[in-house]
């Protein structure tokens, strides 16, 4: 009887565990099954990135295993080790932060079963732990929003432009190359004169938090606001209002990302510059996931080509952005 019992219970345990393993974008026949464990939904950059992968993936015959991790570094390792278990074809990830990720993905080397970094990068000795990086170039960002406003701070005769700089989450690959990028720009440019930089995770309510404290410690002293993504910048935007400054005219907003709401908001003169950095990442995934399953060689680092949107552009034309 007891033995019928254990069979039984061995028997549900397993048709848990296969059901776990059932891609939920399951399609018949699939070309191959990818796992991708995607850090959360902070962001309109995020959600479009989420939605762009969906998307790919039916477009190219993939089923899709997605977990979100909800901000959480150990639960993207759980996802990875479920896909692991699940014997799925190609891994691919965005990692929250850079650090800590060897031992995880040392495991799906281990089974045979490649990764694919997706957006953000991570920083490891051992180069054989992936086999692509496709994201944006994060310095190049940085570049660009300090090109910016260079360029404004030359049209402008000024002799001094008291910036704060609102950043992403620590120690994420955008958070460090775009301060990289942007400070490298401006070094030795006596003009441009930091007065805090403060840390917003990425987050709407955050960039609120950030900018209230920075109004109330150097009010009408800032002149520029470098914001690391469109989130904060639409979380900050209310509060320079309500603090009687002009987006625009009293500050400047440098942002990044170039989601629809932003990119409104940059028509009407509130926000002076975007960087653009896309989310649609889905199809370059899906066709180094394919080439990858196939044997054929994959470029190791794949950048989209990204553009900057200024407010002195005529965006008339500019098409819907689809985050
Ligand atoms: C950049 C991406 C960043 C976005 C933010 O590619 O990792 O994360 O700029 C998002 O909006 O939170």
């Amino acid at each position: 009887m007891k033995r019928k019992w254990y069979a039984l219970t061995a028997l549900l345990l397993c048709s848990v565990f296969l059901s776990a393993c059932r891609a939920p974008s399951q399609t018949a026949d699939p070309a191959l099954v990818l796992g991708f464990s995607q850090l959360g939904s902070e962001s309109s950059f995020r959600i479009g990135n989420t939605k762009d992968m969906e998307r790919a993936a039916k477009e190219y015959g993939i089923s899709l295993m997605m977990d979100n991790a909800n901000q959480k570094q150990e639960n993207q390792i759980n996802a990875i080790r479920r896909f692991i278990a699940c014997r799925v074809d190609v891994i691919a990830f965005s990692p929250i932060v850079e650090e800590g990720w060897d031992n995880v993905l040392a495991e799906a080397r281990q089974a045979g079963i490649p990764v694919i970094l997706v957006d953000r990068k991570i920083q490891t000795a051992d180069s054989s732990l992936y086999v692509s990086q496709i994201g944006a170039d994060f310095y190049q960002e940085g570049v660009m929003a300090a090109e910016y406003l260079l360029r404004k701070a030359d049209s402008s005769g000024k002799d001094r432009l008291h910036i704060v700089e609102i950043t992403g989450t620590e120690n994420s690959t955008p958070m460090k190359q775009r301060h990289e990028g942007f400070w490298d720009t401006v070094a030795g440019d006596g003009r441009i004169v930091l007065l805090e930089s403060v840390s917003g995770d990425f987050l709407r309510s955050r960039g609120a938090e950030c900018i209230r404290y920075l109004l109330e410690k150097y009010g009408n002293e800032i002149d520029v606001i470098f914001s690391h993504n469109d989130e904060m910048t639409l979380g900050a935007l209310p509060e320079i209002e309500a603090a009687g400054y002009t987006p625009g005219e009293d500050m400047m907003l440098i942002s990044i990302d170039g989601g629809q709401e932003a990119v409104d908001l940059l028509k009407e003169g509130k926000i002076s510059c975007i960087v653009e950095c896309t989310p649609m990442l889905g199809s370059l995934v899906m066709q180094t996931a394919q080439a990858v399953k196939e044997g054929r060689s994959v470029d190791r680092a794949i950048h989209p080509t990204e553009q900057v949107f200024t407010s002195d552009d005529d965006l008339s034309a500019l098409a819907p952005r689809g985050y």
